[in-house]
């Protein structure tokens, strides 16, 4: 349940205001903040919960009798439930704090992919992954013999699901999707995956760091196994997130870190570890940035997410249209269902040189391979700009965009 009331209205003049980072001048021209992919700016509410807490509730959770340890540690499991119901899931146990996407996916690989995966297993990734849904299954794959397989993508940045039909086999233990790709705001059928793997008894993760933001999430619709995700693309605070998993996979599996908070009992003999969730919660958390990302998840639910799934798509359908008449600009990513982001090459010139221009004239956007190198290989490219968007983004902003684009590329 959402703490605020859900507005009547999208009313993105009042949204941008409780945004206090956008609201100034970067090299003299007011910022348009366009890297939303990377980091979205952090609501006031925000701040407020995560200044409240350092400024009246600081203490440690789950250890202290005392008030403020009590009340650190209500807003601190508070936020549990709150990602249960942002996801759909049916139980607040379902839901690990994690530092974010990047942990919740080592999670799955180092707990149950170490215990599960056998030599000749295989587990299937797509070829527009972010580095973290690629490393960790590498890794793994190395120490237990399985074997790492990935679905193609067509020129527009689609998963080929022809091909995927064919790759998921009786071998697969695990496919593991990005929802929506960071590199090409491609949308993938992770429902169908999650089909196609589970008619094969395997298991489906979703990395869903750039769709929890951008459309309403529903772990039971998708029918997938886990889903992960970061507090800082959703206007929480950085360096925490979490992992929905399945009770009864979470139940079945070891732990991958040991410390504080996640035994029952520990003897210098050998040690008992608490039920899931807290059983892969190690060590004192990101206590605050729990709090924190609790109230960006009530201040997204306040605003919709349905809401904020149409106001953006409409953002982006007027973007691919303005961008793509401007001489020189060539997007990278056309796929049919696409969210949020713009990925796109100037012809004749490097990514970071744009990049860099266009922050001249106050424009956030990032430069770089975005973590998926695999999707740049794939396009014979080092690098490209990416503009993404979010719900307090305006066509004036991208009519900004677009006017700078013509500016800087006659100076190149
Ligand atoms: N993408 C971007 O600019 P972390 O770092 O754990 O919060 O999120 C990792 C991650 C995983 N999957 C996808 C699809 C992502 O987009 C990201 C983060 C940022 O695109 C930083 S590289």
């Amino acid at each position: 349940m959402s703490a605020l009331p859900i507005a009547p209205v999208f009313d993105v003049a009042a949204i941008r205001r409780d945004f206090p980072c956008l609201d100034q001048q970067v090299h003299g021209k007011p910022l348009v903040y366009l890297d939303n992919a990377a980091t979205l700016q952090m609501p006031s509410v925000v701040l407020d919960a995560v200044s409240h807490y350092h400024m009246r509730d600081r203490a440690n959770i789950h250890r202290g009798v005392h008030e403020l340890s009590q009340r650190a540690t209500a807003s601190y499991d508070a936020t549990r439930a709150k990602i249960a119901a942002f996801l759909g899931a049916q139980s607040a146990e379902e839901c690990v704090y994690t530092k974010g996407t990047t942990e919740s996916v080592n999670l799955v690989a180092w707990s149950w992919g170490l215990a599960n995966l056998r030599p000749g297993d295989e587990v299937v990734i797509t070829q527009m992954e972010h580095h973290s849904n690629i490393v960790p299954w590498q890794l793994v794959c190395e120490r237990t013999g399985a074997v790492l397989r990935y679905i193609p993508i067509d020129k527009r940045g689609a998963l080929r699901m022809d091909v995927a039909r064919e790759i998921i086999g009786e071998r697969t233990k695990m496919v593991a999707a990005v929802h929506v790709s960071n590199a090409l705001g491609t949308i993938n059928p992770v429902r169908e995956l999650a089909d196609l793997a589970h008619a094969q008894g395997a298991l489906m993760l979703v990395d869903g760091a750039q769709s929890s933001p951008h459309t309403p999430i529903d772990v039971v619709a998708l029918d997938c196994d886990f889903f992960a995700f970061s507090g800082h693309k959703l206007g929480g605070p950085s360096g925490v997130g979490a992992l929905w998993g399945r009770a009864h996979l979470l139940a079945a599996m070891p732990p991958w870190q040991g410390g504080g908070d996640m035994i029952a009992q520990v003897k210098l003999e050998r040690s008992t570890y608490q039920p899931p969730p807290l059983r892969f919660e190690a060590g004192t958390p990101n206590i605050a940035g729990v709090i924190g990302l609790g109230a960006a998840l009530d201040y997204l639910q306040s605003l919709g997410m349905d809401r904020i799934a149409a106001y953006e798509a409409d953002l982006l359908k007027y973007a691919t249209a303005r961008l793509s008449v401007v001489d020189r600009v060539r997007p990278i990513g056309t796929a049919p269902l696409k969210a949020s982001v713009y990925s796109f090459v100037v012809d004749g010139a490097h990514p970071t040189d744009v990049g860099v221009l266009l922050d001249s004239q106050g424009i956030a956007v990032r430069t770089g391979h975005h973590c998926a190198q695999p999707v740049m290989d794939f396009f014979d490219l080092s690098a490209t700009a990416r503009a993404s968007f979010a719900f307090y983004n305006t066509r004036d902003e991208v009519d900004v965009l677009a006017d700078a684009l013509e500016k800087v590329i006659g100076w190149l």
